[in-house]
């Protein structure tokens, strides 16, 4: 299948990231994609294609105009306030306090995200559009008739809610490329996110509608970012009742017991007969991934890109996390192959 990337995501290079009271090199960082791209290229699991640009309009018809406008204004804001570090928040609109939008951008920062451990800098914003075009234009080749496609974006996206950065993520890639190809004409559009994090961006932009079912297998929230969504309660509202499932495991979770939530999920995807399917395509459910707690082997992943295979369904797989070790090559293609090898396609 076509891979699409762009080489545009290295501006997203941060030096930081808060992770347990230090400040350490961000886990999500430009060398993933050599470690994909490298084991592409070993094996030849599909050619790599240049996204289009679709502009800022199908952006803006997942994301709040203000918070957008914030993404691309804040590094110059924070800059002139003088401070010497990547922006972050330190203060957010917790329970009982205001939801108005402050004048100064560290207050800012603070009502547009949802976690502190992600810096902006100062190429974040072009990476971000540019990963949200590579995912558009996936949608656009499974709308042009393509079986399948990848859309190797980077930064990820499934943490970005309709107004809220966090978890590594700006602009929430599979829901933009999901919102395309509804407006492009289709009905009904699944998305199935196999991250081990919960997909919490995508569940409250969807969560109360019904032309797009969302599952998510991940990390139960009691024990796992992003703690406060991902309950297995959580089943939409209004007319998005009973098209949001989440299947929240434990750590120490291993393939047979993932697999068969894996099947419960495509039980759902099957009953709501959609028109395409997305994949949420994180890698860090693998056993030895730095920031996670499933046990997943690499030919685990091999095994459910068959499974995905056997819902005949188009599908777009949209990049999301695993973090930087060799086997992100080898899982994310895993993936990939095993979808080929059942499709009989290449
Ligand atoms: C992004 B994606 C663990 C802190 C976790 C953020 C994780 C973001 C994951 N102690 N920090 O879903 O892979
Ligand atoms: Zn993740």
């Amino acid at each position: 299948m076509k891979i699409v990337y762009s080489e545009q995501h290295k501006l997203r290079d941060a030096d930081t990231e808060l992770y347990g009271g230090q400040l350490v090199k961000p886990f999500e960082r430009p060398s993933r994609m050599e470690y994909i791209l490298a084991r592409n290229e070993a094996v030849s699991a599909g050619p790599i294609v240049e996204p289009k640009d679709f502009g800022m309009e199908p952006i803006l018809r997942i994301h709040d105009e203000g918070y957008v406008s914030l993404l691309q204004t804040a590094w110059e804001e924070w800059v002139a306030t003088g401070y010497k570090g990547e922006a972050m928040a330190s203060t957010w609109p917790a329970r009982r306090m205001a939801q108005k939008i402050p004048d100064h951008i560290e207050g800012k920062l603070g009502y547009y995200s949802m976690a502190n451990e992600t810096a902006l800098t100062e190429g974040t914003w072009k990476a971000a559009y540019s990963s949200a075009q590579v995912a558009l234009t996936g949608a656009d080749l499974i709308k042009g008739g393509e079986s399948s496609a990848f859309a190797l974006c980077r930064p990820p996206g499934h943490h970005a809610a309709f107004d809220m950065y966090g978890g590594y993520c700006f602009l929430n890639n599979a829901a933009i490329a999901a919102q395309h190809l509804l407006d492009q004409g289709m009905n009904r559009i699944a998305i199935v996110d196999v991250d081990f994090h919960h997909g919490n961006g995508t569940q409250d932009i969807f969560y109360t509608r019904s032309d797009v079912l969302f599952a998510s297998l991940h990390g139960d929230p009691r024990d796992a970012f992003p703690h406060f969504l991902g309950y297995a309660d959580e089943r939409g509202e209004g007319a998005g009742e009973g098209f949001n499932h989440n299947y929240p495991m434990k750590p120490g979770t291993g393939f047979a017991e993932w697999r068969s939530a894996l099947n419960d999920a495509f039980g759902k995807v099957t009953d709501f007969q959609p028109d395409a399917l997305i994949i949420s395509l994180g890698v860090d459910t693998f056993e030895n991934d730095p920031i996670s707690f499933f046990k997943l082997k690499s030919d685990d992943f091999t095994t459910y890109g068959a499974d995905i295979a056997a819902l005949d369904l188009p599908t777009l797989f949209v990049m999301e996390g695993g973090y930087d070790i060799d086997e992100i090559g080898i899982n994310t293609i895993n993936v990939l192959q095993g979808f080929d090898a059942k499709r009989g396609t290449s």
